[in-house]
């Protein structure tokens, strides 16, 4: 089939990592084009990538028909919907919640805080991208972080994944805010051993393992 996706991407951002888990998990891969963003030269912030994005953030994802959807979670939505048989965002309502308030609860307590951290308490993307920083927020959020490792180790000393039972995108969120985690140096404290655990074994799903390697992004924006 030939590609009918864009995403807007930089291979190695812990957000992109994201949408990169989740299609390799679809098996879509081969059904979508990345086009490269450079983050460090402040591309994203350019009036042409905010016309697609008004947060200016990656990735975005562009269908065929000229439509730009952004949000990690809302393209791990379509993605999932697509062949009308879900596997990351759940099938009953209960599943459905559950997922989606244990990924933003990813989100919130671990990899935005950490987002934030990386933006306010260093350098960041550097002078030119980071106008406004304060560095006393970015530790403070680096603090959030690291209870919410402690959370997510009492999560998984109870079930196998973030949500229960099965590999969701609230495990691909978690995945997400630790690579960001490790990019930053705010390594997961020893204590956190069912964490630890679940990483090391998210780490050898080929969807993870592969994410950077498997597709190249082959343009500039
Ligand atoms: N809430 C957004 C956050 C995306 C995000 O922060 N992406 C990073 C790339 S790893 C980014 O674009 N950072 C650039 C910036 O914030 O200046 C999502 O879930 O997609």
């Amino acid at each position: 089939m030939g590609i009918m996706m864009k995403i807007y991407d930089w291979p190695t951002g812990p957000y992109p990592a994201r949408v990169r888990i989740a299609l390799a998990e679809k098996g879509l891969r081969s059904q979508v084009e990345f086009v490269l963003v450079d983050l460090y030269k402040g591309e994203h912030k350019k009036p042409e990538f905010l016309a697609k994005n008004y947060s200016g953030t990656l990735p975005v994802l562009e269908l065929d028909d000229g439509t730009f959807i952004g949000e990690c979670t809302a393209i791990t939505e379509y993605l999932d919907a697509l062949d009308g048989a879900p596997t990351l965002t759940g099938r009953t309502p209960r599943e459905k919640g559950v997922i989606h308030m244990m990924s933003k609860r990813a989100e919130l307590e671990l990899l935005d805080a950490i987002s934030i951290y990386f933006h306010h308490g260093t350098p960041g993307l550097g002078p030119h991208v980071e106008i406004y920083q304060n560095p006393e927020w970015g530790f403070r959020q680096r603090d959030k972080a690291l209870r919410g490792m402690h959370y997510f180790d009492g999560i998984l000393r109870g079930q196998p994944f973030v949500a229960g039972d099965a590999f969701t995108m609230a495990d691909i969120t978690v995945i997400g805010g630790l690579i960001f985690a490790g990019l930053v140096n705010v390594p997961v404290p020893p204590e956190c051993e069912a964490l630890l655990a679940w990483y090391a074994a998210m780490q050898e799903r080929p969807s993870v393992k592969n994410r950077i390697t498997m597709s190249e992004p082959i343009g500039a924006s």
